[in-house]
């Protein structure tokens, strides 16, 4: 068993965005696999094969953290906390910072840099930001997601959808309900498109980019929250291949009341949407790694904005080309591309 002992503090009792500080810094550390413990004088232990001893009051951002060996954990140039081994219970007896001591005296102690912030009462909005910040599907948060945002995730969607993640995390609101209600909204937009008219279009691709948006604040509630699941990660990206299909078709629809070979162009638009998630999620499966693709970058973020853009400027048939062309293209490229990097 791995225990974590938390050198308890009255500011883990301040609520941050939905949950305690002290209920981040457990769950935290429940998914690193330790059974969490809070202590405050009196201290005595319990047989462990490891010991997480956190000393100062921190929030913990790094995701997927790992925690083995014998380390002094540090975050910030200040040290926090330290990890030790099973026979650090030989040196325990009555005081414990003289047990610590006394136990690196006699051990090889390395440094391990945890990100993570000290927090008091004055910076908990600083932590706030961070805690925001650590949500986002970038390399630099440590996420091993499938795939990593797209350029509009990153550049616009991600500055929108934190936004309302932070809004809703104190509410009582899923991340399945936001993944069923963004789905909800690309049936509204699908069937505006309908509407031949260039209001109803305009308020789709509005629609579009909101449902664009919170895309991305499904999966930051969830992680927020410890809320993710395999359920929600499956829906989220099944119910995307709907929403897909739907807007492309209705746009495809509306076309075709103009000329029938839009039929065409549309089919080639919906097929290069589903291609390019199938190209990237069966490069996950099979090499069991984060795709990072290099190509042209026509992901589902930047598609919808396509879409989005289109709409406003009442140019669909000039999206759907644009889609058709650079998403067969993107996938004609991964074949060559995943062939020669990964064999
Ligand atoms: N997730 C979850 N439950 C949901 C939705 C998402 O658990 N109902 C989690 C899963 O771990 C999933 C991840 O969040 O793999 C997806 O993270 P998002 O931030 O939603 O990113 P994604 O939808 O892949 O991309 O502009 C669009 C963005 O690129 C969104
Ligand atoms: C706009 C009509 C645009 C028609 C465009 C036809 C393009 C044909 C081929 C595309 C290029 C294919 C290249 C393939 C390369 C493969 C590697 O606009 C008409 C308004 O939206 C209405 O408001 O009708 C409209
Ligand atoms: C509109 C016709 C549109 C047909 C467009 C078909 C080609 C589009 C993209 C092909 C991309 C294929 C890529 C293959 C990659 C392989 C790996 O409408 C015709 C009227 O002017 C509209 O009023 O022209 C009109
Ligand atoms: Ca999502
Ligand atoms: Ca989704």
């Amino acid at each position: 068993m791995k225990v974590a002992l938390i050198k308890d503090s009255k500011v883990y009792d301040n609520k941050l965005l939905g949950l305690t500080l002290r209920e981040r810094i457990k769950k935290t550390l429940e998914r690193a696999g330790f059974v969490v413990e809070f202590f405050n004088d009196g201290l005595t232990l319990r047989e462990a094969e490891s010991y997480l001893f956190i000393l100062e009051p921190v929030l913990i951002l790094e995701r997927d953290l790992r925690l083995e060996g014998k380390k002094a954990l540090i975050s910030d140039n200040s040290l926090f906390g330290y990890l030790f081994e099973g026979d650090f219970r030989n040196f325990f007896s009555g005081d414990l910072l003289s047990a610590i001591e006394r136990y690196i005296s006699m051990n090889s102690i390395e440094k391990q840099e945890v990100w993570a912030v000290k927090v008091s009462e004055e910076n908990l909005k600083k932590a706030e930001k961070l805690l925001l910040e650590s949500l986002v599907k970038s390399e630099k948060t440590g996420l091993k997601p499938a795939y990593y945002d797209g350029v509009i995730a990153r550049v616009v969607n991600r500055k929108i959808s934190l936004r309302i993640s932070k809004f809703l995390a104190g509410k009582n609101v899923t991340p399945n309900q936001i993944t069923v209600f963004s789905f909800l909204l690309s049936l509204v937009a699908a069937m505006l498109y309908l509407i031949n008219n260039y209001l109803a279009t305009l308020v789709a691709g509005i629609i579009v980019q909101i449902h664009n948006i919170l895309d991305c604040s499904d999966g930051e509630i969830a992680r927020l929250k410890f809320m993710e699941s395999s359920y929600g990660a499956w829906l989220d990206g099944v119910l995307d291949r709907y929403a897909d299909f739907v807007i492309i078709f209705s746009i495809t629809f509306s076309l075709s009341q103009l000329n029938q070979s839009y039929w065409i162009l549309g089919f080639l638009a919906a097929f290069a949407a589903l291609m390019i998630a199938y190209t990237g999620d069966k490069f996950v499966a099979a090499y069991k790694t984060t795709y990072k693709s290099k190509g042209i970058p026509i992901t589902r973020d930047v598609r919808l904005f396509i879409i989005f853009l289109g709409s406003i400027f009442n140019q669909l048939a000039a999206s759907l080309i644009l889609i058709a062309v650079l998403g067969n293209a993107e996938c004609l490229r991964r074949i060559f591309e995943i062939k020669v990097l990964n064999s």
